[in-house]
């Protein structure tokens, strides 16, 4: 059952598609399910509180850090361009206030509320759930239902059913922030074919723009841009160029003149517009929150199409912002009333001030918002911008190419972007600790809606290593998205840098071998309003272990995954809640097979080696491995489990 609350004036997110009555907040709010508190007061003017039982899980959140089970920390919605994942973090690039509450009670929350919102779920104080903002407007969705999946299904059911990828996006993608032109593009490519590595997307990122000008080329780059897209799809090879939220700002370019004359950029509180550095320098906003800027901006993807492009990712669209010139101006003043003298540099205030210049709270209290006719600040919903930027492009292509499946991601998100693209989970780090982190946020991710999903593998930021690249795509095999991104300066990680390259084949085969399942598996989810990825503890509901686990997670209905994540190790434990058909892609194409009892277990996995579970009863298809997606042979496919 789901009801909605309502509480002072919300803002219309459109994360909701359907039609449910509001109820009186205040008066209606059901008490069994935690009391609400508002006040007028500034801060906190929002506060729900509900006592936890000892045993109470918390799930959902979607891109958040941490585990599985939300509680014993604290997180803050507010879509931030943070690179460094660190435990402590509270922001990430996504906004998903949605959380289930796993115990006596069963019943999940959804607060649709567009700005910053603080979720204490056991922090301060260990059996409080806590649930804070600074405006009292927002709708509050209430769900119940029998058991916790079909609580999920409920709530996937009112935000209508995700984005559905084309199946060429279940392909191998090589990324890197650093390639330059068509020939380093052309270098990716034949190293895979030579190598005999299934590849199927290449992506651009900023460099093939013309001064980091969104919808242009740089032509002494890629001389001839359709021929050469031409050129990659006859090696089969999807390119996916990179667009960034901001538009430079240069008299002349046809995007920023466009969005000026016609008042489609954000502005300040004069009326005049935004500007806000990012990588072409000054850029303007594209007031996606305004429908008709964002059918013009959406719009503006129709030229990379008619060259043949198919696919897109949307990048720094929280939207991060490296410093404005009202910034820089309050640093200087600083600088002549503070330190100009060097007489007594105050150290670690100077450096906070620099780094400050970034994502600064100023800057987004500052512009604005001119959304059907009424100004809105854009603090106010900030985390509304990547949602509304990709939308921008899924209802274009509605229009511009109707007959076309085009791939779609973004950096940033909040829960109602699922109906328009996937993501990716941002700048992660070649860190150990990243692949489970990986790991856990695809079961959260899909309890609000977000089905095609993936995280840089082999880590964006710092050098990786070869048996953590491998272990990595190793988990890579199973997401939907399955991408290899690293940033420019770190170790070259394509997997043609390593040794023993037979290793890194053999891993990228197995997805090959798997993604005529994989992709049915993923496009039942999105028909069915379906999670992909599940916890154990949503399916062994009475199982007091497999409620703890964080490392393993069931795969659809037939497969369970566990990935090793721990450097130098020949394997890993496992625990099964009953009796499984332990299977290992081996390096020679083989597949060992065992049946494993429920319990604990040590299972025993060499770098080059892909270990699966299937579950009792079940059996999945395989196929044999192509070089593209367009070539896999289905008539290859044999059954694998329990036949
Ligand atoms: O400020 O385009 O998350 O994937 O390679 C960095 C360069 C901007 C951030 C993205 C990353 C991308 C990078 N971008």
């Amino acid at each position: 059952m789901i009801r909605k609350f309502r509480f002072g004036k919300p803002f219309d997110t459109e994360a909701v598609v359907e039609h449910i009555e509001a109820e009186n907040g205040i008066e209606k709010f059901d008490n069994r399910y935690g009391e609400i508190s508002i006040t007028d007061a500034g801060d906190s003017a929002f506060c729900y509180r509900y006592t936890m039982s000892d045993n109470d899980a918390v799930y959902g959140l979607g891109e958040a850090n941490r585990g599985i089970n939300k509680r014993g920390y604290i997180y803050v919605s507010n879509c931030s361009d943070d690179p460094i994942h660190t435990e402590d973090k509270l922001s990430l690039y996504g906004a998903h206030n949605f959380i289930i509450v796993d115990g006596n009670d069963k019943f999940a929350l959804f607060f649709d509320y567009p700005s910053e919102m603080t979720f204490d779920i056991g922090f301060n104080k260990q059996d409080l759930l806590f649930v804070g903002c600074n405006k009292y407007d927002l709708d509050l969705y209430l769900i119940t239902a029998e058991s916790i999946l079909d609580i999920v299904k409920e709530f996937r059911t009112i935000i209508g059913q995700s984005y559905l990828a084309p199946k060429f996006a279940f392909g191998y993608g090589q990324s890197r922030w650093g390639y330059k032109n068509a020939e380093d593009f052309r270098e990716v490519v034949s190293k895979h074919r030579a190598n005999n590595i299934p590849l199927d997307m290449v992506y651009m990122d900023i460099d093939y723009m013309d001064s980091y000008k969104d919808f242009t080329i740089d032509s002494k780059r890629i001389p001839d841009f359709t021929a050469f897209v031409n050129e990659m799809k006859n090696e089969k090879i999807h390119l996916i160029p990179i667009i960034d939220a901001g538009v430079k700002v240069q008299p002349g370019y046809d995007v920023y003149e466009e969005g000026k004359a016609n008042d489609y950029f954000c502005k300040r509180e004069d009326g005049t517009d935004f500007e806000a550095a990012v990588w072409p320098g000054l850029t303007c906003l594209p007031d996606v929150l305004n429908p008709e800027a964002r059918a013009w901006f959406g719009e503006k993807y129709s030229s990379l199409i008619d060259a043949g492009i198919d696919g897109f990712w949307n990048d720094m669209n929280e939207p991060a912002i490296f410093y404005t010139p009202e910034g820089v101006e309050d640093f200087k003043q600083f600088y002549d009333e503070s330190i100009k003298d060097l007489k007594e540099i105050p150290s670690f205030e100077l450096v906070g001030r620099t780094v400050g210049l970034a994502n600064n709270k100023n800057d987004y209290d500052s512009f604005y918002h001119s959304i059907n006719g009424e100004r809105v600040c854009h603090k106010d919903v900030h985390n509304l911008y990547g949602y509304n930027m990709t939308r921008a492009a899924s209802e274009a292509f509605g229009k511009i190419a109707p007959d076309k499946d085009i791939l779609l991601f973004s950096r940033s998100s909040y829960i109602g972007m699922h109906r328009y693209g996937g993501i990716w989970t941002g700048d992660n780090n070649s860190w150990w600790s990243h692949i489970l982190l990986n790991l856990k946020m695809l079961p959260s991710l899909n309890m609000c809606g977000f089905l095609y999903i993936g995280a840089d593998l082999g880590g964006f930021g710092c050098n990786t290593s070869r048996d953590l690249l491998l272990r990595w795509l190793a988990l890579g095999v199973f997401t939907p998205l399955m991408r290899n991104h690293s940033a420019d300066g770190t170790r070259r990680q394509e997997v043609y840098q390593f040794e023993h390259i037979e290793d890194f084949r053999a891993v990228i085969n197995v997805r090959y071998r798997l993604i005529p399942y994989l992709y049915e598996c993923y496009k039942n989810a999105v028909i069915n309003n379906d999670m992909m990825f599940k916890p154990l503890a949503f399916v062994y509901t009475e199982d007091r272990i497999a409620r703890t686990v964080e490392d393993q997670l069931l795969l659809s209905d037939e497969l369970m995954i566990a990935p090793v994540y721990t450097q130098n190790a020949i394997g890993r434990y496992v625990y099964l809640s009953e009796e499984m058909m332990f299977i290992k892609f081996m390096p020679d194409g083989s597949i060992n097979k065992q049946i494993l009892d429920a319990g604990h277990h040590f299972i025993e996995v060499a770098l080059n080696e892909v270990p699966l579970f299937i579950r009792k009863n079940q059996k999945i298809s395989i196929v044999k491995p192509a070089r593209c997606v367009d070539e896999i042979d289905i008539s290859t496919a044999e059954f694998i489990g329990y036949c």
